[in-house]
């Protein structure tokens, strides 16, 4: 949450001062989209983008989501600020689709309650339907701000979101409430174990030993495995030996605008 370009140190202004600011933010559409390259590990390639918001503040400059999402949610306006960040995705695809990068995914945050609903899924297919993108180029990634209310429902959903062709994946697997459970119900296209398993496990044998029966796990339930948080060469080759198929984090790439995430993937010749 605390990436680069915050424009203060956390704890500086107490979260309750944004609450004005973060409605009026949501209605003026000043969160912006920045964006994280997620590549494979087998030969290196980018083939996602997720999607994090990004607060362009008049005053405080661009502010990371650690300092305003708790605020949101305890407005009730996460579903607002989550369609929001998928007409960003959506922007984005469309961007690159005219740029000739049909063949790269973005995916985006959405609370379990947010999934759960089969209007906002729908809206979703309809809106990619108009702009001409396929539903298969868009992820979403199941987060934990609270814990589905309703288990059948949220498989049931699931099954929904699939059959309208768009790809579902669990975030931060690992930590909080995105459980076993949930990956026993439900056929995820892909499971990114969170970064806090990641971080120095490629120098710390128990932590290796989990995240590597983590990925035989996911793999044998039939999802790929992207491991958050890689930070040094020695975490990217941990995840390239044990099997893990996808990679994010600082070594791989910091957040940062399209345009900029652009240019290194055009920067790039073909397969590299
Ligand atoms: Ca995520």
């Amino acid at each position: 949450m605390h990436g680069h370009g915050s424009a203060f140190d956390d704890g500086v202004i107490p979260s309750d001062l944004w609450k004005v600011d973060v409605r009026s933010a949501i209605e003026h559409s000043g969160f912006e989209a920045w964006f994280q390259p997620i590549v494979s590990t087998s030969n290196g390639r980018i083939y996602t983008l997720e999607a994090l918001s990004r607060w362009s503040h008049p005053v405080h400059g661009i502010v990371t989501p650690g300092h305003f999402l708790s605020s949101i949610e305890r407005m009730g306006l996460i579903d607002a600020f989550t369609d929001h960040m998928m007409t960003h995705a959506m922007d984005a695809l469309s961007l690159m689709r005219a740029q000739g990068h049909s063949d790269i995914c973005v995916s985006v945050n959405a609370p379990w309650n947010w999934l759960a609903s089969r209007n906002n899924v729908q809206s979703m297919a309809e809106a990619m339907s108009k702009r001409g993108i396929p539903t298969r180029c868009l992820v979403f990634e199941a987060v934990e701000h609270t814990p589905p209310s309703d288990l059948a429902a949220t498989v049931l959903n699931a099954t929904t979101i699939k059959d309208l062709g768009f790809m579902l994946a669990m975030d931060d697997f690992g930590s909080g409430f995105n459980s076993l459970e949930l990956v026993r119900h439900i056929p995820f296209d892909a499971i990114k174990i969170d970064r806090s398993l990641v971080h120095r496990s490629s120098e710390d044998h128990r932590a290796e030993t989990i995240v590597c029966a983590l990925v035989d796990l996911i793999h044998g339930v039939g999802s790929t495995v992207t491991l958050e948080g890689i930070e040094r060469a020695s975490e990217f080759d941990m995840a390239q030996r044990i099997g893990a198929d996808a990679a994010q984090g600082y070594l791989i790439g910091r957040p940062s605008p399209l345009g900029h995430v652009m240019e290194r993937i055009v920067g790039k010749p073909p397969g590299a």
